[in-house]
């Protein structure tokens, strides 16, 4: 006879290892997620979580700046998803299908940007010592996400993302990139739209080159004329532009609110025929010169000698500093090939004064190594090593910025269609394959600040052409910046690129497809 029970038994044992087998989640591993920078550590666990429409974004302190960071992870996640996840701020500990932001007392080698990301089956919790350290966090979050998060229209698919924990930190605290918006000017709109896509691999500074001989671009109250008449063209002629300061301050909030800092420059004293042709006082024979629409450096100077151009500098760093929250202003110094070095160096010395009486840190080009930098002056390293270890010698921090390496208004190679290539051809492996504390003898670690990425735009006139200079080439030096150089190598690099491409094509980024990427 058969045994009723038994046959019950059975068939409820299929039954449940049928829906177990159904809702169980898929095994990923996420030690194969294509992250840039590479994180310190990666630990896998084999298993998925599941991101639905009743997730939700848990933050552990009532801080605007968390439920702000809590906010931005909704907005990220809710074009390709469809869900408008709530945060929710909670003292307990995380329930199951959550994203929990925790700020918490980590280990300080974790420092202000790193952070720990672990996914379970029941929750995402990450921790970070900072709000800056969870907006980090979150950009690699996202990057465990399969491509088509980055979608701007919504995806029918689950969202599941490898389970297991990672740890991360940065090698450099300063991870910046340059764009140059005097010699062709970029809206607001396309800043923004760069910032969007710099935070997305961990950088931190913007530095703006606000001005230059073929434009200034900042409205300063005082000097109206620099906008009006100095910022009305650019190179080739076109109508340049200028940010008026309320349009200056929402880009630096729309980059504060990524966490990256800007830094803005004001080249001086060569690099300066925009502002001379605005006000003929500024020339040492009080003849304004014409506005200049060419790509020659090296021929224009503010008239060093004459005391209404410390007052001119006074009155711009002081608008400037009103707008600017980070530390640092920009003196620029680079290139003034029609200024005596006798008058340079005073000029350096005096404008670095100006600089730190209103409490802000000065950068420099390398040149300004000549002159005697103050205590918390910083060298830009992007040309002479020599003048790289003067700074050194008195005690300055550099910032790497070789041209041969990070300048990405360079060509890529000859036939590339836009760029300069006075110092190189950079390809994506002589992007990527130099480490900023071996590059200079004499340039060791301790000395180095970090490293940031120029782009000049003598040959750049859209935000396309932004994009297909940079990318991918500004990945790879986020990773320098990032990453430990005993973890990272090129074909390693190289594979995690390939796989990076959808993605980029998906978030519509105008990358130049290197022969490299299909080899
Ligand atoms: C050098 S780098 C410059 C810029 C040019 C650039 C073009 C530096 C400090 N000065 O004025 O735009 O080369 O690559």
């Amino acid at each position: 006879m058969v045994n009723i029970k038994r046959v019950y038994f059975v068939i409820l044992f299929f039954i449940t290892a049928l829906i177990s087998s159904c809702s169980s989640n898929p095994q990923l591993n996420l030690s194969e997620a294509t992250l840039f920078p590479k994180p310190v550590s990666v630990i896998e666990t084999g298993s998925s979580f599941e991101l639905n429409n009743k997730t939700k974004i848990l933050i552990n302190e009532d801080s605007q700046d968390l439920l702000q960071v809590g906010n931005y992870l909704t907005s990220i996640l809710k074009p390709s998803t469809g869900y408008n996840l709530i945060v929710e701020s909670t003292t307990q500990n995380p329930k199951s299908n959550s994203i929990y932001l925790k700020i918490s007392n980590l280990d300080s080698k974790f420092g202000s940007e790193g952070y720990k990301l672990n996914i379970s089956e029941e929750n995402v919790i990450i921790e970070s010592r900072t709000i800056e350290g969870m907006f980090r966090a979150i950009q690699t979050l996202r990057q465990v996400f399969p491509d088509e998060i980055e979608a701007i229209d919504k995806q029918e698919k689950p969202w599941f993302i490898a389970t297991g924990e990672i740890q991360d930190y940065p090698e450099y605290e300063y991870r910046g990139a340059m764009l140059d918006v005097a010699r062709h000017f970029f809206r607001v709109e396309d800043v923004k739209r760069y910032i969007d896509l710099l935070a997305a691999y961990k950088l931190n500074v913007l530095h703006l080159h606000l001005s230059d001989d073929q434009g200034w671009r900042i409205e300063i109250k005082s000097w109206p004329k620099l906008t009006t008449y100095g910022g009305s063209t650019e190179v080739g002629g076109g109508e340049g532009g200028f940010y008026t300061q309320e349009q200056y301050k929402e880009i630096v909030e729309y980059a504060a609110a990524n966490y990256i800092t800007v830094i803005p420059e004001i080249d001086m004293p060569g690099h300066t025929n925009a502002a001379l042709a605005s006000y003929p006082e500024l020339n040492c024979d009080n003849i304004a010169p014409k506005l200049y629409t060419g790509t020659k450096v090296g021929f224009s100077t503010l008239c060093t000698g004459k005391e209404i151009t410390y007052k001119f500098i006074d009155d711009v760093v002081r608008e400037l500093v009103e707008l600017t929250p980070g530390p640092y202003i920009h003196i620029g110094g680079d290139e003034s090939h029609v200024t005596a070095l006798e008058d340079y160096i005073p000029f350096i010395n005096r404008v670095q004064d100006i600089v730190y009486s209103y409490d802000k840190k000065v950068i420099g080009w390398d040149e300004i190594a000549h002159a005697d930098l103050k205590e918390n002056t910083t060298v830009q390293f992007w040309a002479r090593e020599e003048n790289a270890k003067k700074g050194i010698a008195q005690n300055s921090k550099v910032i790497m910025s070789p041209a041969t390496k990070v300048y990405l208004d360079m060509k890529y190679d000859s036939l590339t269609k836009i760029g300069l290539n006075w110092a190189a051809f950079i390809e994506l492996d002589s992007a990527y394959l130099w480490t900023p504390e071996k590059f200079v003898e004499g340039i060791d670690r301790e000395s180095i600040l970090g490293i940031e990425s120029p782009l000049w735009s003598e040959t750049i006139t859209n935000i396309d052409d932004i994009e297909y200079m940079a990318f991918p080439r500004i990945i790879g030096h986020s990773e320098i910046g990032w990453t430990p150089t005993s973890m990272r190598n090129w074909e390693d690099y190289k594979s995690r690129l390939i796989k990076h491409t959808n993605r980029l094509k998906i978030k519509g980024v105008n990358y130049y497809d290197s022969k490299l990427l299909s080899e």
